[in-house]
C-alpha cells in the first residue's frame, strides 16, 4: 500500500526488556518536547496485569532512550478509586498558557475505563485533576489553547456499543459540557466500522487541526486496529475538512501482527521534528512494543487535501 508513513529500522524502539524495573510490556505511549529532547509517558503493563505509566528520554527520539529509574505515574487507589484496575494509554499536551503539560488517560475503573487528567511541570510530579468524563470513555486529549473563554477536548464514550469522536468544552478544564460529534464511526464492510478512537492528540498545522485515529474492524478472528487521517477547521474544530477513505497505518509487521494482543496498531504520540517537517509518529504494536514510523507534514496534509477536494 502507498502508505505516508515510515517505519524505522530500529522498530520495535522500545520494548519492557529495556526498563529499568522488570515488567510484562511497553506500548500505547504519549509523546512530547522536553528542552532539547523527546520524552515518552509510556503505558507499562507488569506482571499483575494492570499498567503505570514510565518516561524514557531520547535525543533524536528514536534511539538511545534513557529511563526514568522509577515509575512516573502509578494508580492511586486510595486518592482515585477509579484507577482500580491501573491506568492506561496516555496522552500528553504542552498548554503554552500554564507553562505544563496535561495528561489525559483512561482510570480503568469498577464501573469500567474513564477519562482522568493530570498536570505537570517536568513529568515526574504530578498534580491530579480527578475523572473528566464518566465511564465508558477514553482517547481523550486536550487542544492545546483555548478557543474563546473554552478548553476543549476529543474523547470517545462507547454508549451502547456506538463509539464515536466527539468534543466537549470546559472552562477551567474541570468541568465538561455534552459531547458534540466530530468524526463517527462507519459502518458495514469499512475498516474503521463500529468504533473509532483519537490517537495522539491534535496537531495544529496551517491548513487545520491533523488527526491521526484508529478504527477498529472485528472480525472472526478477533479485532484490527488501523489509523486514517482527518483534518479539522483550525477555528471550530467541530468541523471535518477532510478524512481519508484508506486507512494509513495497519498492523504489517512480526512487532504489530503478533503479540499479547495481535493485530494493533495503536498510535498515541507524535511530534515534529525541529524542520517542523516531519512527524514522528509513536504507536503501541500488539499492545507488547512501541514502533515508530515517520512521515512528512506536507504528504500528509497533501493526501488530505485531495479528499477535501474530492
Ligand atoms: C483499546 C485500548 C488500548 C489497546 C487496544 C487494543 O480498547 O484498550 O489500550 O491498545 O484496545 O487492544
Amino acid at each position: 500500500m502507498n502508505s505516508p508513513f515510515v517505519r524505522s529500522s530500529f522498530n520495535p524502539i522500545i520494548t519492557a526488556g529495556d526498563l529499568p524495573y522488570r515488567a510484562h510490556a511497553a506500548f500505547n505511549p504519549g509523546a512530547t518536547r522536553r528542552g532539547d529532547e523527546i520524552a515518552l509517558l509510556i503505558r507499562v503493563e507488569g506482571f499483575r496485569g494492570q499498567s503505570h505509566f514510565a518516561v524514557a528520554r531520547s535525543v533524536d527520539g528514536e534511539t538511545g532512550w534513557r529511563f526514568d529509574p522509577t515509575p512516573a505515574l502509578e494508580g492511586d487507589v486510595v486518592r482515585h478509586p477509579e484507577d482500580a484496575w491501573g491506568i492506561e494509554d496516555p496522552r500528553v499536551v504542552y498548554l503554552p498558557e500554564l507553562a505544563r503539560y496535561a495528561v489525559t488517560f483512561t482510570s480503568y475503573s469498577l464501573a469500567g475505563p474513564l477519562v482522568s487528567l493530570a498536570l505537570t511541570d517536568d513529568l515526574v510530579t504530578f498534580e491530579r485533576l480527578g475523572p473528566i468524563c464518566p465511564p465508558d470513555d477514553k482517547d481523550a486529549a486536550l487542544f492545546p489553547r483555548r478557543f474563546g473563554n473554552d478548553w476543549l477536548m476529543l474523547h470517545r464514550p462507547n454508549c451502547g456499543g456506538e463509539a464515536n469522536i466527539v468534543l466537549s468544552r470546559s472552562p477551567d478544564l474541570l468541568h465538561w459540557s455534552e459531547p458534540e460529534l466530530v468524526i463517527a464511526a462507519r459502518s458495514g464492510g469499512w475498516w474503521d466500522a463500529g468504533k473509532v478512537g483519537l490517537g495522539p492528540p491534535p496537531l495544529e498545522t496551517s491548513a487545520g487541526w491533523l488527526l491521526l485515529y484508529h478504527g477498529v474492524r472485528l472480525t472472526a478472528s478477533g479485532a484490527l486496529y488501523r489509523s486514517g487521517l482527518a483534518l479539522l477547521d483550525l477555528d471550530d474544530p467541530t468541523k471535518v475538512i477532510a478524512r481519508t477513505d484508506d486507512w494509513h497505518l495497519g498492523p504489517e509487521t512480526v512487532y504489530e501482527r503478533t503479540g499479547d494482543v495481535p493485530n494493533v496498531v495503536f498510535p498515541s504520540g507524535w511530534v515534529l521534528d525541529s524542520s517542523g517537517e516531519r512527524v514522528l509518529v509513536y504507536y503501541g504494536a500488539a499492545d507488547t512494543v512501541i514502533g515508530l514510523a515517520t512521515a512528512s507534514l506536507s504528504d500528509l496534509l497533501g493526501t488530505l487535501e485531495l479528499r477535501a477536494a474530492a
